[in-house]
């Protein structure tokens, strides 16, 4: 906290410095802790220059996701203005949820610079490095039945791709039921969770992980023809923060849009970017495998296929492998 304030008075009173006998006066504590705490950020790798007549001045900020950095740029009405920030976490998935239970409310998020137990879907792992992609998670708490609730990872993939694109100008698609690929390859993938009883929602755990600034061979080696980053396909590395503000905004629009007009213009979008009807896929579903044409999704974000015997089978969750 004290750092948060810290770097508030700095950038208020930017680019003029801020004396040490001021800082500590605002901040109720003493010098020594002022300057302790200065040292702290430079080792975060803010620039601070220190003199002794004019006291601190910010030169440079890193490109990290804590309040002080994220909430100036973010133009959204009420989603991420109370950011929950870590360096370091087992799982933002986890620590959402845990607030959530608590009492958090919709909109809070929570964002880590690194994650030790990266979460995918169905135990399994994701890569999550530290300082150069993004983890976050946010609570919703939308008041639709349970059976719904899919709907929120179709928005969800379809604002995190929309927030790609304007971000880099490049064309992701979505691949069923919640990767965002870019040239084919995985640039993010969403987790979504839900506490619920049977006719009602009590919050959603909207989960999302986006590689940013990893490079190809920063990727392991068993997922590194699979994986890319927005700096991989961009051809530079890009600011985390810039990047987080866009997809904050995006979310709470669709979300709104969702609320206000149901699935209708979220499937449209959706089947926009996917241009999954007609492509053949193999898709693994609770152990079994099936092998067909895509045709649709449906109003609840299964996804549809027709088999080659012409049978239709209505998929609620599993992983596609688009066919040749
Ligand atoms: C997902 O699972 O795609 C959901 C990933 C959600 C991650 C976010 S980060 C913030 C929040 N907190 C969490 O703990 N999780 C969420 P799934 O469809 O099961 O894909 C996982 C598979 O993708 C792995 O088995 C790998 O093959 C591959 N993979 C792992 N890390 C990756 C990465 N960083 N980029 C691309 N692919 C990855």
């Amino acid at each position: 906290m004290l750092d948060e304030e810290i770097l508030r008075l700095l950038k208020d009173g930017s680019p003029e410095s801020v004396s040490g006998e001021e800082m500590s006066r605002r901040l109720k504590v003493s010098r020594a802790a002022v300057w302790k705490r200065v040292r702290g950020l430079r080792a975060m790798g803010y620039e601070i220059e220190a003199s002794p007549r004019k006291g601190y001045r910010l030169v440079r900020s890193p490109d990290l996701l804590t309040p002080s950095e994220v909430k100036p740029l973010l133009r959204t009405k009420w989603m991420g203005r109370t950011i929950h920030h870590f360096h370091s976490i087992d799982s933002t998935n986890s620590a959402a949820y845990q607030l959530a239970l608590e009492g958090a409310e919709e909109g809070e998020i929570v964002i880590a610079e690194s994650q030790k137990k990266g979460r995918g879907r169905l135990g399994r792992k994701w890569f999550s490095p530290p300082f150069s992609n993004l983890y976050l998670s946010l609570i919703l708490r939308p008041e639709i039945p349970p059976q719904e609730a899919s709907l929120i990872t179709l928005m969800a993939a379809v604002a995190t791709a929309r927030a790609i694109q304007k971000f880099s100008g490049l064309r992701p698609t979505i691949k069923w039921p919640n990767d965002i690929l870019l040239n084919g390859r995985k640039v993010a993938g969403l987790l979504n969770e839900i506490h619920s009883e049977t006719d009602r929602i009590h919050f959603i755990i909207l989960g999302i992980g986006v590689n940013v600034n990893t490079e190809a061979r920063g990727f392991p080696e068993e997922i590194r023809s699979l994986a890319t980053s927005l700096r991989r396909e961009m051809g530079h590395s890009v600011s985390r923060k810039v990047f987080v503000a866009i997809l904050l905004e995006e979310i709470e629009a669709w979300y709104e849009t969702f609320l206000e007009e149901g699935a209708p213009p979220i499937l449209k979008a959706w089947r926009e970017t996917a241009q999954i009807r007609g492509r053949r896929v193999k898709v693994r579903s609770f152990g079994e495998v099936l092998i067909g044409k895509a045709l649709d999704v449906d109003s609840n974000g299964a996804l549809i296929l027709e088999t080659k015997d012409g049978e239709r089978k209505r998929v609620v969750a599993g992983d596609v492998e688009y066919a040749k």
